[in-house]
């Protein structure tokens, strides 16, 4: 039997299913305190994927891998020869990550297609529900490789040369996770993209909405940094006869922080989220240490300056303390507009809900900022409990979800029939 065509572009997702499956993917890889840890091509990542799969090929959908691991799920359309409209996100998650950071994206894209798949609706345009690799860039820095492959926005090299901690590859761990697979770089040529994403910070909850319209995503740089001294013993070696490259780092890590607080806009975020002494000993003085530094601010222009500012505070730091210092900057994510056509198919979609929904722009990186660069995209936020996010802490109401997987479908079927 022919599936009929929506004309009317609206379906009702269903709430308790999409919780159900958020749940059940919580299950797998769980972290020690109810968060979630699939660190990118782990065997917990793949046996998310693996899960993931079976859903989606419960709904004729076709699978697919590119050789980045992005998986590509398809849903026909009745015109075969347009460009799909795309929507989903990541399932890796932090090392102690949350359930929603990511897995809403692709679990509400999945409810989408089960919806339609159980009114036996078919689109115009087809549809292709992504999980993208490596969106967190905690295993392998940087950030959001798949998607940054894919769009051109990451070299080969950058992306497959990645090594972790314990010096595996991110092209071995494709190999041995088997989720290498055949489709070429940057196919499928993408329609649209729509990415659902909790908001991972408090400005939602605070303004008591539910739902945020996402504009555009601040500009993102990541930085190894490595202080060299002299280790010595920590008992007879006078303080004035130190080259502490940890207390150097310290000092020059203050002063930064006290320039990104007095940014006049108060969007300045420095985060230290490594740190590491070489061959650690408390009664050694320190000989080498290095740290990850995260710079971020709405406007490019500004972290230029802050950048500046970096090199100039922690080489003073280093001159000071004796001690030497390199700064490498291994990413830069420049602030991303997203595209003013979808942010208004978005709002009207949730206005037609009987929502106004503010716009927003979003303060964490996502696969939206690469996919943006080769196809019109936008985000869809709902809030997270406390703004708590890359922590098991992390929370969002099911009626957030629910709400959010609703505007989600109902702006997809609106463009994949009208647009
Ligand atoms: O770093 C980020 O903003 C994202 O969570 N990968
Ligand atoms: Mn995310
Ligand atoms: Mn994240």
């Amino acid at each position: 039997m022919q599936p009929t065509t929506t004309t009317s572009t609206r379906i009702d997702i269903n709430a308790e299913r999409l919780w159900r499956s958020l749940m059940d993917m919580a299950a797998i890889g769980p972290s020690p305190n109810g968060g979630s840890r699939r660190l990118a091509l782990t065997e917990e990542d793949v046996a998310g994927r693996r899960q993931f799969r079976q859903w989606a090929e419960d709904l004729d959908c076709h699978c697919r891998l590119d050789e980045a691991g992005n998986l590509f799920v398809r849903r026909e359309g009745q015109d075969a020869s347009l460009a799909p409209v795309a929507f989903g996100s990541h399932l890796d998650t932090q090392p102690l990550g949350g359930r929603f950071d990511g897995v809403l994206g692709v679990l509400a894209g999945l409810e989408v297609l089960r919806s339609l798949h159980e009114h036996d609706i078919q689109t115009r345009r087809p549809l292709e529900l992504v999980v993208w690799t490596n969106e967190e860039g905690s295993r392998f820095a940087p950030a959001m490789g798949g998607s940054g492959v894919y769009a051109g926005r990451l070299e080969s090299s950058a992306f497959f040369g990645a090594t972790d901690a314990d010096g595996t590859s991110l092209a071995d761990a494709l190999e041995e996770s088997g989720q290498r697979g055949d489709l070429p770089l940057g196919t499928p040529a993408l329609d649209a993209y729509f990415e659902l994403h909790i908001e991972q910070g408090p400005v939602l909850e605070q303004s008591g909405e539910s739902l945020g319209v996402v504009t555009g995503v601040q500009g993102i740089r990541w930085y190894d940094v490595c202080f060299t001294g002299q280790s010595a013993h920590a008992g007879p070696t006078p303080m004035s006869h130190r080259r502490d490259p940890l207390l150097a780092a310290a000092d020059g890590l203050v002063a930064m922080r006290d320039d990104v607080e007095a940014d006049p806009s108060g969007n300045a975020r420095l985060t230290i989220g490594e740190l590491n002494v070489v061959e650690p000993s408390r009664n050694v003085i320190p000989g080498e240490i290095h740290l990850a530094v995260d710079l971020r601010h709405v406007d490019d222009a500004r972290l230029d300056d802050l950048e500046s500012a970096l090199h100039r505070r922690l080489g003073a730091a280093a001159a000071k303390a004796g001690v030497s210092v390199d700064i490498e900057r291994r990413w830069r994510s420049p602030v991303t507009p997203f595209d003013p056509d979808l942010i208004a198919s978005l709002d009207a979609a949730a206005r037609e809900r009987g929502m106004m929904v503010p716009l927003m722009m979003s303060g964490a990186g996502h696969d939206a900022v690469n996919v943006s660069h080769v196809a019109p995209t936008v985000m869809l936020f709902i809030p997270c409990r406390d703004g708590i996010s890359h922590n098991e802490a992390e929370y969002a109401e099911p009626e957030h979800c629910a709400l959010g997987a609703q505007v989600l479908c109902d702006a997809i079927l609106d463009r994949a029939n009208h647009g």
